[in-house]
């Protein structure tokens, strides 16, 4: 490999992310307690890779975490495992150029410390894409909140385990295809309190996203600017679950 090549590939590693801690209601649960996290800051770029579901391979905890509906539950981002790569380290929770939203899902489970990843269905119970007012992307808010973006457990929703996914799609290189960078973990759940509801209308990960999806291969750069234009964005998938009225 020519000197150059490796520069190149030492810079893009250098801009990842890696979803490592869990908060509930705001405490804190424990670096990479209750959850699968890759060990690598690398992205998937495949929408049909196995992979999808729960990241690279990593971490397994042992831990299930125990939540109630209507809980507000956070994921935090950080550069590698453990946060900063070094100090002041300016991609840390990732590179501010990896505009994109970020969605959670949560998906059922009978054990969810030991549930495959793969052939579960799965609901999305939130999404922040992009704010044509602002031209502010969910990666944006997530940096300002020093690494933590949030979703609220549904208060409808049945007791049981389950296994949490957040994921984050990176698009600032979404103009080509295979562009676009998939970064996500999972946080192994017990939701209790709650209702009855049991979502019907899910998706299989992978499975839910094209390769040529609107949502996945994107140009956002307009006018060298990486904000769609201010042209609405659709994230990619189903849109979050709503408990019945
Ligand atoms: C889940 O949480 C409920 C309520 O705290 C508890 O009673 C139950 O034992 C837990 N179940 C498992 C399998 O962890
Ligand atoms: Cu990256």
């Amino acid at each position: 490999m020519k000197p150059t090549a490796i520069i190149a590939l030492v810079a893009s590693a250098q801009a990842h992310s890696i979803f490592q801690k869990l908060s509930v209601n705001g405490a804190d649960q424990g670096q990479l307690n209750g959850l699968r996290a890759p060990s690598s800051d690398f992205p998937v770029y495949d929408v049909n890779d196995q992979q999808l579901s729960c990241g690279l391979p990593g971490t397994h905890s042992n831990t299930v975490i125990n939540v109630k509906a209507g809980d507000r539950v956070g994921a935090w981002w950080g550069h590698v495992i453990g946060g900063a790569q070094w100090p002041n380290d300016p991609d840390n929770p990732i590179s501010p150029s990896h505009k994109g939203p970020i969605s959670t899902y949560l998906a059922r489970v009978d054990n969810a410390a030991t549930a495959s990843p793969n052939g579960l269905r799965w609901f999305k119970i939130s999404e922040e894409g992009l704010d044509t007012s602002t031209g502010r992307w969910a990666v944006d808010s997530m940096i300002a909140a020093g690494g933590w973006s949030y979703a609220t457990i549904p208060r409808c929703l049945a007791p049981g385990h389950y296994l949490l996914r957040q994921e984050l799609l990176a698009l600032h290189s979404a103009y080509n295809r295979l562009g676009a960078q998939f970064y996500q973990s999972c946080a192994q759940l017990n939701v209790s309190g709650g209702g009855t509801y049991v979502p019907s209308q899910t998706v299989s990960i992978p499975g839910a996203y094209g390769q040529d999806d609107p949502g996945v291969l994107i140009q956002i750069w307009v006018n060298g600017v990486p904000d769609n234009g201010r042209r609405p964005y659709t994230v990619p998938g189903p849109r979050p679950m709503t408990c019945p009225a």
